[in-house]
């Protein structure tokens, strides 16, 4: 258990900018409440219901066989959510540490493309489950890697859908109205094999991440050390991404940091001497813990995202 002293130490952000100034090599694996500040929902707490479904469960090749106009339905939602939102402070603070630091890495598991929008360097950013703007076809290797079409054909038109009433919830996320029935002929079908239909290009629970993905990640943490890891509005329960911050960890020499809204005991338990815990928003805490790095940061302009 962190004693208060060390407690003090471990959210003291004059000893974290310390360390961070004398950081080059530095990881970051981010989660949902990085996007929080930018309006979309998390998977735990109140976002992760979906209508009646929750969104895990709707996340896995099983549902998108069992219903894929449902699961369509849902990921609409959060591709016409995701273009609506934009990158908050964090994402721009993430893209110029990246601008600054050759060294640093950013493992994000959001599929939001918000990091892209807020011109995060591609070759300094790996999205480990996908993109909601890439589309697949379920068969065979035809891919459209960003489509940003809303809605992406007529029957998925309710999720692109205002909220007539803001007093009442959206009718596509309130259980009590009916879905209207989509037949699979409505969906978008692989334009190659015409059969077969199109799918998000995300990764699925139970599904594999890119191969290629893993080995350039791999090979980054092993050249050498790593200074700090950055663990930013994420739960940590999903795997592989909850293993990298104690995978890039050299005893005495790395320190973690997290940032999330909520520090449990539990985890203020498992912190090491050297680490750091700041409890608050990711989009206020991001930039002030960066600031010695990045400066101040400025809602930049976003680029036209080039694929
Ligand atoms: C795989 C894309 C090989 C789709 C997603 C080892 C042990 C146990 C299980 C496994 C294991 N290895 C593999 C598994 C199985 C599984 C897994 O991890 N299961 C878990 C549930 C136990 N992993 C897989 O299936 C992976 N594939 O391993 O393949 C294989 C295959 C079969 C069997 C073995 C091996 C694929 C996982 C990827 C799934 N796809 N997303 C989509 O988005 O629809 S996961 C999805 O959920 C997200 O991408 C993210 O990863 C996760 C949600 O987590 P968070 O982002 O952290 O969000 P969450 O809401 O949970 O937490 C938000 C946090 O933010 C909270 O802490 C909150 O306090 C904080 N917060 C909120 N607001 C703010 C904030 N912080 C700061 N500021 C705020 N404002
Ligand atoms: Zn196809």
């Amino acid at each position: 258990m962190a004693s208060s002293a060390s407690r003090a130490a471990l959210s003291s952000i004059p000893l974290f900018h310390e360390k961070l100034l004398k950081s080059n090599r530095i990881l970051a694996v981010c989660g949902a409440g990085l996007s929080a500040a930018s309006g979309l929902p998390t998977f735990r707490g109140a976002g992760g219901l979906w209508r009646n479904h929750n969104a895990v469960d709707l996340a896995t090749p099983e549902a998108f066989d069992a219903d894929p106009g449902l699961v369509w339905l849902f990921y609409a939602y959060r591709r016409h959510m995701a273009l609506t939102a934009k990158p908050n402070p964090a994402h721009y603070a993430l893209a110029e540490l990246a601008r600054k630091r050759p060294g640093f890495k950013c493992l994000s598991q959001n599929v939001d493309n918000l990091h892209v929008r807020a011109n995060h360097p591609s070759d300094q950013l790996s999205l480990l489950h996908g993109s909601l703007f890439t589309l697949k076809c379920t068969t065979c290797s035809w891919k459209d890697p960003y489509n940003i079409a809303d809605p992406l054909c007529p029957a998925l038109a309710p999720a692109a859908e205002s909220n007539p009433d803001p007093t009442k919830p959206l009718p596509l996320l309130d259980p009590a109205q009916p879905l209207a029935e989509i037949r699979e002929s409505e969906l978008p079908h692989c334009p190659d094999c015409k059969t077969e239909l199109q799918r998000p290009g995300v990764v699925w629970f139970g599904e594999m991440l890119d191969e290629d993905m893993l080995d350039d990640i791999e090979e980054w943490i092993e050249k050498e050390p790593v200074d700090m890891v950055l663990v930013v509005g994420t739960s940590s329960a999903v795997y592989p991404a909850a293993g990298y911050a104690e995978r890039a960890r050299t005893k005495g020499r790395t320190s973690v940091v997290t940032v999330n809204l909520e520090i449990t005991e539990e985890d203020w338990g498992r912190m090491r001497k050297g680490d750091f815990g700041f409890e608050g928003d990711a989009s206020l805490l991001v930039p002030e813990l960066l600031r010695p790095v990045i400066g101040e940061v400025k809602g930049e302009e976003e680029e036209e995202v080039k694929v």
